[in-house]
């Protein structure tokens, strides 16, 4: 059979202290246990496993202003992930990050634009991850991620300690949302403030995730051809799909809606770089919710990666004939 070979790089990114709930830092071992390898290989793509990121625990890591938690921890782990997505991406591979909490995001999409300082992103959450460190009720740093990443909001952006290496990579227009459906009332307002483009589950249910879709590529890619890094947190599916994870909202997006996206993405043919993250595997209520959280996780993956529903990325030219 012919194939196409995509060659990926595979990231294990095992950090939980961007929120406060025990088991996120299994999440790359639970995605790979689901089968991620052999479904990766059986449509077509090589795959580089770099392992499991080692992230040290900072002693002394006081709380920021009296709420930000774990800052010089979450930082650091953060600029580990920058460099090995950015020599995994330097190397020419697609990179991919198993998290781990959303915090990785801002090492993975910073290490990106290391590489592809045209990058855009497209974050699929059921959360907008865009309180600033000032704004944040929780203090957890993986609702905060993209606060840092924009250009816009810099004035905004105290300096806190672990994170002085970071510079915005990202422009308001740079970024769309898809999912979202728990905001809270500052990350409202600096999504309306800054004019941030974004299809809530509201929107999709009005128009529909295939004009949704149309949309978004049009805006990042319609001027341009430019690299895309998909940023999915497991939690944009409804918790009946997903319910291994640390933040569930009701009414998430079905399972062909959030196929739907990561085949048009995988149809621009400009995906560069992805992150899945959020999947908590002590969080499900039995094994049989963890096994299938984690095997959602792999067919998000796997679709990015040219799955179809039609077929498995493989073409076959000839039937065979009996004698
Ligand atoms: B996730 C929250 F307050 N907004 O800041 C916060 F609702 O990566 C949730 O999307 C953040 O799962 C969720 O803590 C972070 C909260
Ligand atoms: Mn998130
Ligand atoms: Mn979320
Ligand atoms: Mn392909």
């Amino acid at each position: 059979p012919k194939r196409w070979t995509h060659s990926v790089a595979v990231i294990g990114a095992p950090l939980s202290k961007g929120q406060k709930k025990r088991g996120v830092e299994h999440g790359p071992a639970a995605i790979r246990n689901a089968g991620l390898f052999e479904r990766l290989s059986k449509i077509g793509c090589s795959v580089y496993d770099v392992g499991d990121l080692k992230f040290s625990h900072v002693p002394n890591d006081a709380l920021y202003n009296n709420t930000v938690k774990h800052p010089r921890t979450v930082g650091l782990a953060c600029q580990v992930v920058a460099d090995a997505v950015s020599t995994a991406i330097g190397t020419g591979h697609t990179c991919i990050t198993l998290g781990g909490d959303h915090s990785l995001a801002l090492g993975s999409i910073s290490g990106h634009a290391q590489q592809c300082p045209d990058l855009c992103v497209i974050w699929v959450d059921a959360h907008a991850d865009i309180n600033t460190p000032l704004t944040s009720k929780s203090g957890s740093l993986h609702g905060q991620p993209v606060s840092f990443l924009l250009r816009e909001l810099q004035d905004k952006v105290p300096p806190i300690p672990g994170f002085s290496w970071t510079k915005p990579c990202l422009s308001r227009a740079d970024i769309v949302y898809i999912g979202l459906r728990d905001l809270d009332p500052a990350e409202q307002f600096i999504l309306k403030k800054y004019n941030i483009t974004y299809y809530s589950m509201r929107h999709i249910d009005c128009i529909g995730i295939n004009k949704v879709m149309e949309r978004t590529t049009d805006l990042l890619l319609g001027r341009r051809q430019r690299p895309i890094h998909l940023s999915f947190d497991i939690d944009a599916f409804d918790p009946m799909l997903a319910p291994a994870t640390g933040t569930p909202v009701m009414g998430g997006l079905t399972y062909r809606e959030g196929l739907y996206i990561t085949e048009e993405i995988h149809n621009t043919g400009m995906l560069s770089a992805m992150d899945l993250v959020e999947v908590n595997p002590l969080l499900g209520a039995t094994s049989d919710e963890v096994k299938a959280t984690a095997s959602l996780a792999v067919d998000v993956i796997t679709s990015c990666m040219g799955r179809t529903r039609e077929g498995d990325h493989i073409i076959v030219d000839e039937l065979p004939t009996p004698c």
